[in-house]
């Protein structure tokens, strides 16, 4: 079967969208670093709509930092690739003609700092996971000690994380008398585009104090809220979207109809013209991270464990389960308390939005993909908003399930005992934590001990532990359908 590709776009049915402009023309402004599924079923199709709109200066280079598999999909495809999206028996098929190509950064370093470095590239964006920016989750400090953050600072001409290439990349544009270009970090960390400033500084200080003030001074580094529910694309969704297409896509993506992007107005140079995109700049995104982070990854965290950890594969199947159901609008009762809702966002219309999102069953998002990097996750999920309540004399009884539920899944065996692999940056930490112990009390205080996800001033609160060991006691006996439902229905 042969490939989307440009020659194959002449072909395809009418009922596909694609790109209407002349690609030959399209210009690189924006480089992605960890050009993932997410990337593509978002901030490219922002990138996408704007060439549409004839603006031809925002194309997009996307880098890999780890493997070469999506520079393998889209390089025979002349980077285009089929953005499906579903909800219920509809599925709308459009072909995103953004990128501009893929570079693998490990296969050579310098090219992708020198491609950062055109004049071009007004925009960086990233989607390199929390873990990516080498962060203490829990603090926001740049991990020093991590091995690949100290081989940045020894020999900054080939970085290889996140911050070491915008580091790498702002000291060769300083020193070709260029701008900065804007950082947009996309990834769901509190204060995201804090948080990169403040590693790019800390990492920058220890290479040249000057190139450090220059960047504090001229860059610009906004805060993001970004959200569509883009699960991870698999085989059986490649082989339908081969039937309808009549050529093979093997960089399709798959996402829900929902996308918001909403940036802090802060910009170092040019920018598309965003509002006229759908993107809505405000001088305050952090209310609507919150938001984000607490209500719909909050529930998507805690939901992920219980329905994984009771064979729920997938999100819609898990919130079907009436007991879950309640239980996550508990949960939504308690963050919500937390809020600072900003103007336009109506909670009560945001939540049944929420439950309808998750409800979707034609995304088929798998609890075990949300699973995936917890300890990153837990801290702005469910652990600041639990400190919150707690501060104000209130129970979080919803919240310390889900928290407990975390603690559980790090056993790495389901209630119906399939053992499974913890996939966690932090998962050789917590497995040695918990070898050898038998006590349900004794694997909470050793996770607890856990500072890089627990404040310790939060773990050294009894109505935290209180809490969480009640959880962590009724997801053993009886499990995790009756645990959600005595949360949710208190006696
Ligand atoms: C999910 C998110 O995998 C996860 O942790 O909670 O990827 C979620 O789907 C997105 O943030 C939605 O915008």
């Amino acid at each position: 079967m042969s490939r989307l590709n440009q020659a194959a776009l002449a072909d395809l049915s009418a009922e596909v969208e694609r790109p209407g402009y002349d690609r030959a023309s399209v210009r690189t402004g924006v480089v992605h670093l960890g050009i993932g599924a997410f990337h593509r079923a978002h901030q490219a199709v922002v990138f996408d709509d704007a060439l549409k709109a004839g603006d031809l200066r925002w194309g997009v280079l996307g880098a890999s930092l780890r493997s070469p598999g999506v520079r393998d999909q889209l390089q025979p495809q002349d980077g285009l690739y089929t953005l499906v999206v579903r909800e219920g028996r509809n599925e709308a098929l459009r072909v995103v003609g953004a990128c501009k190509g893929v570079l693998v950064a490990p296969e050579d370093p310098a090219a992708l700092v020198a491609a950062m470095a055109h004049a071009d590239v007004h925009i960086v964006t990233l989607t390199v996971t929390e873990k990516g920016y080498r962060l203490d989750p829990a603090t926001g400090d740049l991990l020093t000690d991590d091995p690949d953050v100290a081989a940045d600072v020894a020999d900054i001409a080939r970085p290889r994380t996140a911050p070491g290439f915008i580091v790498a990349a702002l000291r060769a544009r300083r020193a070709a008398g260029l701008k900065p270009f804007t950082v947009v970090s996309c990834d769901n960390l509190p204060h995201n585009g804090r948080r990169i400033r403040a590693g790019v500084l800390a990492m920058a200080r220890q290479i040249d104090p000057a190139l450090a003030e220059w960047i504090a001074a001229e860059g610009a580094f906004p805060q993001t809220m970004i959200d569509r529910i883009v699960p991870a694309t698999t085989p059986d969704d490649i082989a339908r979207l081969e039937q309808r297409l009549g050529v093979r896509d093997e960089g399709m993506v798959k996402a829900e109809p929902f996308t918001q992007w909403v940036i802090e107005d802060h910009f170092a140079g040019e920018r598309p013209d965003f509002a006229a995109l759908g993107v809505q700049l405000t001088d305050a995104v952090e209310p609507w991270e919150d938001a984000k982070l607490r209500l719909l990854n909050g529930a998507h965290t805690a939901i992920a464990y219980l329905g994984a950890l009771s064979g729920h594969q997938h999100v819609h199947e898990a919130v079907a389960v009436p007991a879950f159901r309640a239980y996550v609008e508990a949960l939504w009762d308690e963050a919500e308390t937390t809020l600072n809702p900003p103007p336009g966002l109506d909670i009560a219309a945001y939540r049944q939005q929420l439950m309808a999102r998750f409800s979707n069953s034609a995304l088929m998002h798998r609890t075990r993909q949300i699973a995936m990097d917890g300890s990153q996750k837990l801290p702005q999920r469910l652990l600041a908003g639990a400190s919150e309540r707690l501060a104000k004399g209130q129970g979080i009884a919803a919240m310390a399930l889900g928290i407990a539920a975390w603690m559980r899944w790090q056993s790495g065996v389901t209630e119906a005992g399939e053992t499974f692999i913890v996939d966690d940056p932090l998962a050789a930490r917590t497995a040695e934590l918990l070898a050898d112990l038998e006590a349900d009390q004794a694997k909470v205080n050793a996770l607890l001990s856990l500072s890089a996800v627990f404040p310790p001033a939060l773990a050294a609160d009894d109505r935290f532990a209180l809490a969480v060991t009640d959880a962590y006691l009724s997801l053993s006996t009886p499990g995790a359908v009756e645990a959600a439902r005595r949360v949710s229905e208190p006696l």
